[in-house]
């Protein structure tokens, strides 16, 4: 679905985060070191190549909620942007970190000029945030930086699941349909 405000593009697909050939930023949900791992961080490492993982340690650790940007090597993207999200019942206040992702990713998409992010769920998978309040957390976010936008054009949402996919969709219309 996609929902247009304030002449950005407000989207959520069910799908890959590393299979967005349009985007020119892809959002990583990173582990501190910035090495390969699992789920959002496996799937981008496997399609960017190992240069990747040599360019992004250098740039870690990070902390709960910071992101750094980095090349998209063998991805069909520009950029990575690669978020610490919060582990659930760990990294409190998990809200605030959580927050701070998107906004750290956001403010690092606009200082480089990119017209388009894509963001998977980050947190929900082994970092364990229910994706109900995770949603909000995210969608809220980006809700109170529309207005400061001066490059990021299209704004969109990759799940992987379709229950993910519903939460995402129905929350977006409730938030942003009326604005
Ligand atoms: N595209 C889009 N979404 C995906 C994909 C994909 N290819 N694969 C999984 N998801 P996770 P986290 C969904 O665990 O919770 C890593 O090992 C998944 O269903 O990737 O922030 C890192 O190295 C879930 O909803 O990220 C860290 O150590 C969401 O993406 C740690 O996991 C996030 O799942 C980060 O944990």
């Amino acid at each position: 679905m996609q929902i247009k405000v304030n002449n950005v593009s407000i989207e959520c697909v069910k799908g890959d985060i590393a299979s967005q050939p349009d985007i020119t930023a892809i959002v990583n949900a990173a582990n501190a070191q910035l090495r390969r791992g699992g789920g959002v961080a496996g799937a981008i490492h496997r399609a960017a190549g190992p240069e990747l993982e040599k360019e992004c340690i250098p740039l870690g650790p990070i902390k709960p909620g910071e992101a750094v940007i980095s090349g998209g090597h063998n991805l069909p993207n520009d950029f990575d942007i690669h978020c610490l999200g919060p582990v659930y019942g760990n990294d409190k206040p998990e809200d605030k970190r959580l927050s701070d992702c998107y906004r750290n990713a956001i403010e690092l998409a606009e200082k480089h000029h990119i017209e388009s992010i894509a963001f998977p769920a980050i947190s929900t998978g082994v970092f364990g945030y229910p994706i109900e309040d995770a949603t909000t957390v995210a969608l809220s976010t980006i809700h109170s930086l529309l207005p400061d936008l001066k490059h990021l054009k299209t704004i969109r949402f990759v799940l992987f699941s379709q229950n993910d996919y519903e939460v995402y969709e129905s929350k977006i219309k409730l938030m942003f349909s009326k604005k």
